[in-house]
């Protein structure tokens, strides 16, 4: 039967499929009320440039300012709640024997909607370390409220949350994972994301050149829809579980 609508189609290529990845962005949070990352800062932010406070030059110039911006991020994270979108997500690797989250987002909703496994690529604002010595350091509640970011009890340099700041390596062991199962897949299912920080950037046409399928989620079209061979225009809490509905009924 000849799917008449994009959701059809790609409900049809996602039932036949073996091994899909899924490449998500700031945009599948937007709906818990996290604001994506390179969204125009809000209140006493609007003066901060994002990828400035998000660097080493950053931390040096002032690291109780940036310290306190993570820690209102934080506070957001964890006043958010997953929404349809991280739900449709977990769902989906359940029907799915071989399933690959792989995440920009530094948020915990993907876990919190029930995903079981999550690469955070660009790291995870809920886990904190030594930005010398890099020993992981187990935050206490009251730290979330302090102007400075704490000591290090090992080097005594500062702490600050185990992320990936601009012009910072990525995490060797998940940019191996992301990689390889780009090159493996006949999915990649990319969901809010505008595709423009590298080198996470260049996964959809990573899968792309191996002979993936590539869908695109996003209400935007941006070059990742571009280039996709799906482009599935809305939100995330509303395409994906269309999507998980229109699967179902093909599935066993
Ligand atoms: C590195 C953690 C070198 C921190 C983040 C090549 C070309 C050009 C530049 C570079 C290049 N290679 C490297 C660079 C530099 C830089 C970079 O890419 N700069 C860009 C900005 C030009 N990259 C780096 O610095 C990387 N490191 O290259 O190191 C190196 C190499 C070897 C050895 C040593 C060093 C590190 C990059 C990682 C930075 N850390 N996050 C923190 O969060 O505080 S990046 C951060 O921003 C996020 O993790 C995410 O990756 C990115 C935001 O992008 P998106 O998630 O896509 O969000 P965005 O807001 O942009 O868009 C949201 C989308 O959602 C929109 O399209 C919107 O339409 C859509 N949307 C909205 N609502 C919804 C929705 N979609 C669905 N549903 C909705 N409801």
């Amino acid at each position: 039967m000849i799917p008449t609508t994009p959701i059809r189609q790609a409900a049809q290529a996602l039932a036949q499929a073996h091994h899909i990845v899924c490449l998500t962005g700031a945009g599948v949070s937007a709906e818990s009320g996290v604001a994506p990352f390179r969204a125009a800062q809000t209140g006493l932010w609007s003066k901060f440039y994002p990828q400035r406070l998000a660097s080493q030059e950053g931390f040096a110039d002032d690291p109780g300012l940036v310290w306190r911006w993570y820690m209102e991020r934080l506070r957001t994270v964890e006043a958010a709640a997953p929404n349809p979108g991280h739900r449709a997500l977990a769902q989906l690797e359940t029907l799915k024997p071989a399933f690959t989250l792989v995440t920009q987002n530094v948020d915990n909703l993907h876990e919190r909607a029930g995903s079981r496994q999550v690469y955070h690529i660009h790291g995870r604002i809920n886990h904190f370390r030594c930005n010398y010595c890099r020993a992981e350091y187990p935050l206490q509640a009251h730290e979330q409220t302090q102007e400075q970011p704490p000591i290090c009890p090992h080097c005594s340099e500062l702490v600050r949350p185990d992320v990936v700041w601009f012009g910072e390596s990525l995490p060797v062991d998940v940019v191996d994972i992301a990689w390889r199962a780009a090159e493996s897949c006949e999915i990649m299912l990319v969901v809010g994301t505008s595709g423009v920080v590298y080198p996470v950037a260049q996964l959809p046409s990573v899968a792309k050149r191996a002979g993936a399928l590539v869908i695109d989620v996003n209400p935007q079209c941006t070059p990742v829809s571009e280039m996709a061979d799906i482009f599935l225009q809305g939100a995330g809490g509303v395409v994906l579980p269309q999507l998980l509905e229109a699967l179902s009924p093909t599935l066993p």
